[in-house]
C-alpha cells in the first residue's frame, strides 16, 4: 500500500540542482514563487498572523476535497483500524495552540551557490492558533500495535517530484506523534482550515519545520520500519551534495527577523528612513528550545546591542521583540539575531547546503536615513 504512493517515472519533472555562478531566477521558479507566498514582514505586527497573511507551501495543486464525502483513516499497526468523519474528530475534546510555522527552505534564495527550488528569501513562516484533535487521543483509539514505530500521514495532494511520482507523505516517530501538543487541525485561527492552509484537516507538529505539519490529511498509517518515502529519504534533508543522502531535517533552528523600518522604495524594497529615534521591532523563534536573547546590529553585524524580549504567548509562539535606533543620516545595514537555550545562535552568513535547508542565517535591511 505505501509503495502505490511512491512510484519512480520517467514522466518529465524538474532534477534537484544549483544555479550556475550569476544565474537569476528562472520562470519556473517565479512561478513557485507567486503560488508559494511569503509573510509579509510588516505582518509581524500581530501576534496571530491574519490567515491569509500566513505563508503558503504547497509542493503540487491544492486538492478540491469534498468536506461532506471526505474521511480520514487510520490503520496499519494498529488493533483497531478507524475511518472518521469531521464530526467525530470534533468530538474528541478540542485543543487550540499558537503555533509558529516556517519552510525548512527559508532563506534560501540567499544562499551562494544557490539551490534551485522555491526561492524563499526570509518570509516562509507565520504563527496561527490552530484547533483540533490531539493526535494521542485519536491513536488511542487505534491503539498501536508493539510493532509500530512511524507513523505516516498523507495527503490528498498528487504530483510528481524529481521523476518521483507521488501523494504527499511525511513520516513521523510514533514517540514524536504521541506528543501530547501535535494536532489533528481543523480550525486555523478559529476558523475553518483556508483550502490553501489543508482543509478540512491537517497535521500540525509544532517545533517542527513546516514539511511535517501534513496538509489535506486523508490517511495515517503505523508502520513497523522507519517510512522511506520521497520526502523523507529524498526531499527534506540536508545535503552537502545534491546526491548525498544527507541528514533528515527536524526542528526549526533558532531565527530573529525584524519588520523593516521606515517606507520602502517599491521596485528595490529599500527603505527610507528618517534621523532621530527609530522604534524597531519584530518576532523571534526556536522549534529546539525557548529564545533567551535578541541582538541587533546597525553596522553590518559588526558591533550588536541587545534587544528588549517580550514573553511569548506559547511554547512554539514567537516571542515580540523591541529596540530603539538613533538613527544618522547615510546608508545603513540592520540586522537581528536571536539565540536560544540550547546555546544556539544565528550565524551572519547562512550555513550552506545543497538543498538549501534549515539555514538560519542573519535577516539584513538596508536603510538609507536621511
Ligand atoms: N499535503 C501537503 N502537506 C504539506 C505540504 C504539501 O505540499 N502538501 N507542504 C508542506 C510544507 S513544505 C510546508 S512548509 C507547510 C506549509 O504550510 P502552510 O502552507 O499552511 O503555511 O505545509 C506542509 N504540508
Ligand atoms: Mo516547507
Amino acid at each position: 500500500m505505501l509503495a502505490a504512493m511512491t512510484t519512480a517515472t520517467n514522466l518529465p519533472s524538474a532534477p534537484s540542482r544549483l544555479a550556475d555562478p550569476g544565474e537569476g531566477i528562472s520562470a519556473d521558479e517565479l512561478a513557485l514563487a507567486g503560488r508559494n507566498h511569503a509573510l509579509l514582514l510588516e505582518a509581524m505586527r500581530h501576534d496571530v498572523t491574519p490567515a491569509g497573511l500566513h505563508y503558503v507551501l504547497v509542493h503540487y495543486d491544492v486538492p478540491d476535497v469534498d468536506a461532506t464525502t471526505w474521511t480520514l483513516s487510520v490503520d496499519g499497526k494498529v488493533a483497531t483500524p478507524l475511518s472518521m468523519d469531521l464530526e467525530r474528530l470534533r468530538a474528541y475534546p478540542p485543543v487550540s495552540i499558537p503555533v509558529t510555522m516556517e519552510c525548512a527552505g527559508n532563506g534560501r534564495a540567499h544562499l551562494e551557490p544557490r539551490p534551485v527550488s522555491q526561492p524563499w528569501l526570509e518570509g516562509a513562516v507565520g504563527t496561527a492558533v490552530w484547533t483540533g484533535a490531539r493526535l494521542v487521543d485519536v491513536l488511542a483509539d487505534a491503539r498501536p500495535t508493539g510493532r509500530a514505530v512511524d507513523v505516516v500521514f498523507t495527503g490528498a495532494d498528487h504530483g510528481v517530484e524529481r521523476g518521483v511520482e507521488q501523494d504527499y507523505a511525511r513520516g513521523l516517530s510514533l514517540a514524536e506523534a504521541l506528543r501530547p501538543d501535535v494536532l489533528l487541525a481543523y480550525e486555523m485561527n478559529g476558523q475553518p482550515l483556508p483550502p490553501q492552509h489543508g482543509f478540512p484537516l491537517r497535521l500540525v507538529v509544532p517545533g517542527w519545520y513546516g514539511m511535517t505539519s501534513v496538509k489535506w490529511l486523508t490517511s495515517i498509517t503505523l508502520t513497523d520500519a522507519p517510512y522511506d518515502g520521497f520526502q523523507n529519504a529524498v526531499a527534506y534533508r540536508v545535503k552537502q551534495d545534491v546526491d548525498d543522502v544527507g541528514e533528515p531535517v527536524s526542528r526549526i533552528a533558532v531565527r530573529a527577523l525584524m519588520i523593516p523600518p521606515g517606507f520602502p522604495d517599491f521596485g528595490s524594497r529599500r527603505r527610507i528612513v528618517e534621523a532621530g529615534h527609530v522604534a524597531l521591532s519584530g518576532r523571534a523563534w526556536s522549534g529546539r528550545g525557548v529564545v533567551t536573547r535578541v541582538e541587533v546590529s546597525y553596522d553590518g553585524g559588526t558591533t550588536w546591542a541587545d534587544a528588549v524580549l517580550e514573553p511569548a504567548p506559547g511554547r512554539f509562539a514567537w516571542a515580540r521583540w523591541t529596540a530603539t535606533w538613533t538613527a544618522t543620516p547615510g546608508d545603513h545595514e540592520l540586522s537581528v539575531r536571536a539565540t536560544d537555550d540550547t546555546g544556539d545562535t544565528q550565524p551572519t552568513s547562512p550555513a550552506w547546503n545543497a538543498q538549501g535547508m534549515a539555514n538560519n542565517g542573519v535577516q539584513r535591511v538596508h536603510a538609507h536615513v536621511r
